[in-house]
This record gives structure tokens, sequence and C-alpha cells, in this order.
């Protein structure tokens, strides 16, 4: 039996036998925090994560750069920081985190997919971001929010090209660092070719025309726009080949510029809620989401902002820097 046949679909997983999980401990436990040097530090992830096994560490860079390939996958049994300090109630790095085996064990994954990438209005251009719930933002469709059900979307930014989904993420990666105290939070993911087998083919039609305009970021909106909505150009929410669709929806809401492209979006949601695989995230886990290939959502969960809620770290993969160089900021090379 797979996956797919079970009633709640669980991810394709790698999980680490014990022995390479305490290895690589030992790799990671003394390096630096890899923002002091980036380029230097993924240099030396290179090499350590190089010594993976070859059946998980080929899995993982299929995984990446396959068109057939799944569009998520979990990695378990990762080594973690020995102490843990409380999460940061802002969404900020932790002041007191003494040694970085999450941030290195991210980037060391993360690098298997892509270039780790910043961008100027999500979580000031750093390249492991902060996930945790901050009570100013509880009820928002943003990575702060806790008591609400974080709608099934993928990661986009905001872009003066008009288009918010072409210079965003290839792939997120979120690490464990703390799982939530009642083990409430689950993350979903859609894949587009679920999503697309499942949909209404009149549905379908409606969301492969260019009739919805995204809303940029929660984090733009409510950092650069004092809080009012800032349009896409009109896009279509899914696109490419029927054996390979791309899907692009925002969080922050999206609009369709009819009544029947209105009507889609519930449609899409309710298809992803059929179709989704979850999982309940715990320390040492990572998930990999290829952010073309599918939608991604969160379960709402509690948060009492006392050091012990919920701490992921995510990183922002793509596969090339190349075609995102109009972004680009002459002081920092990976920030755009
Ligand atoms: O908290 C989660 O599990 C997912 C959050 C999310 O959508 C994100 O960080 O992009
Ligand atoms: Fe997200």
């Amino acid at each position: 039996m797979t996956a797919h046949d079970t009633l709640v679909r669980t991810f394709d997983q790698i999980i680490l036998t014990d022995q390479v999980r305490d290895a690589f401990g030992a790799m990671l436990r003394p390096m630096p925090d890899p923002s002091a040097d980036i380029d230097r530090s993924l240099a030396r992830l290179h090499a350590a994560f190089g010594r993976l096994p070859i059946e998980p560490l080929q899995t993982l860079l299929d995984f990446g750069r396959h068109v057939d390939t799944p569009g998520v996958m979990l990695v378990a049994n990762l080594p973690t920081d020995p102490e843990l300090p409380d999460t940061p109630a802002d969404g900020e790095p932790s002041p007191h985190k003494e040694t970085f085996v999450a941030e290195n064990a991210l980037l060391g994954l993360s690098q298997l997919l892509g270039e780790p990438v910043g961008f100027t209005t999500e979580k000031k251009g750093r390249l492991v971001h902060d996930v945790t719930p901050v009570a100013a933002g509880a009820y928002t469709q943003t990575n702060q929010s806790s008591q609400v059900f974080l709608n099934f979307h993928n990661d986009i930014v905001h872009d003066e090209v008009g288009r918010y989904d072409v210079s965003n993420p290839d792939f997120l990666v979120l690490l464990c660092l703390r799982q939530d105290k009642e083990k409430q939070a689950v993350t979903y993911y859609a894949d587009a070719r679920d999503v697309c087998r499942t949909l209404d083919p009149d549905v379908l039609e409606v969301l492969r025309r260019p009739l919805f305009r995204l809303n940029a970021p929660g984090s733009y909106v409510r950092d650069v726009a004092g809080g009012a909505d800032v349009l896409s150009e009109p896009v279509p929410i899914i696109s490419g080949p029927s054996h390979a669709p791309e899907i692009a929806v925002s969080a922050n809401g999206v609009r369709g510029l009819t009544p029947r492209a209105d009507g889609a979006l519930p449609e899409l949601q309710s298809a992803c809620r059929d179709v989704a695989h979850q999982v309940r995230l715990e320390p040492g886990s990572a998930l990999l989401i290829n952010n073309r290939k599918g939608l991604h959502a969160r379960s709402g969960f509690t948060a009492r902002h006392d050091g012990q809620d919920r701490w992921l770290q995510r990183t922002y993969l793509r596969r090339s820097l190349w075609t995102i160089r109009y972004r680009g900021q002459p002081e920092d090379r990976r920030v755009h």
C-alpha cells in the first residue's frame, strides 16, 4: 500500500538513520551562524551534505530538478540543537541561540534544491526566516497567524512588473524547531496534478484563463502599502501542460474578474482539501515544498506567546539567481 491509498494522505519521506543523524549532528554543532559568511557556510554545507547516503541524496536532488517528481517531501530525524531558547514572539531571529544546528541543517538541505534567496519585503531580506505565531497577526492570512486556517496558497512576491508568481521562490523548506504544545498544527500540501484531476472540468477551464488578480503578500501590504490591497496583473491560477501544471494562489486574497472566476476559487480550495497530504511537523523534521507544483496550507493552532510556541525556520530557493537579477540589491547578491 502506498501513501496515496490511505485515507489521510501522508508525505513521501526520507527518514535518516540514528547513525546518520548523529554523524551530522557532530558535523553541524560546531558550525557558526551561517548568516555571518553565507557563501563560505554554504560551501562547507555542500561538502557536509555530500556525505549523505547515496539513496536519499539522489532522491533529494531528483526532487529539486525533475518535472515528474513529487511536489512535497518530508525529511525526518535530522539533528537538532542541544538547547533551544524561547520561541521568539515577534517572528525575528532569537538573540539567545548559541548553536546553529537548525540553521545549518536547513541550509544544507535547501541547497540541494536551489540557491537560498532573500526578498527585501519578506523577513527583512534574510535567508533563514523564523516562522512563529505573532500576537498582532494571529488572525491574518500570513505566516504570523495561529488562530485561523491559513488557506491553500503558494509563497509569492510583490514585483513591480505586475506578476507576483514569476520572481517568487521555486521551493521553500520548513524546518521544525518546536512543535505547538497541543500538537494541533497541521501543514497541508495539495499537488496541482491531483487538484486538476479532481476539479470539475468547467471550473478547471475557468482557472486556466487570466481572470484573476493576486493580492500582494500580507507583509508587503502591511509594511509597504499601508494596508491597501496591491493587485497583480490578471493571471491564470493554473497554467502549463496538463501532465505538469503550475499553480499560483496568494494567501492574502485573490480577486476574480468575473462572477464565474470568483466562484471557481472556493471550488479550488475545496479540491485542495480533498487531495491534500498532511503532516504535524515535529522537531528535527523538514518539509520540502515545490512552490510551483502545488499549494500549501496550515490548520489553526493555539499560541500563548510565552516562549513555548511553535517555531519553524524557513528558506526560499531559486534554481537560479540569474532570472531575477533585475531585482538584485547591489549590496547583497542573495537579496532581491
Ligand atoms: O506554518 C506552516 O506550517 C506553513 C506556513 C507557511 O505557509 C509558510 O511559512 O509559508
Ligand atoms: Fe506559505
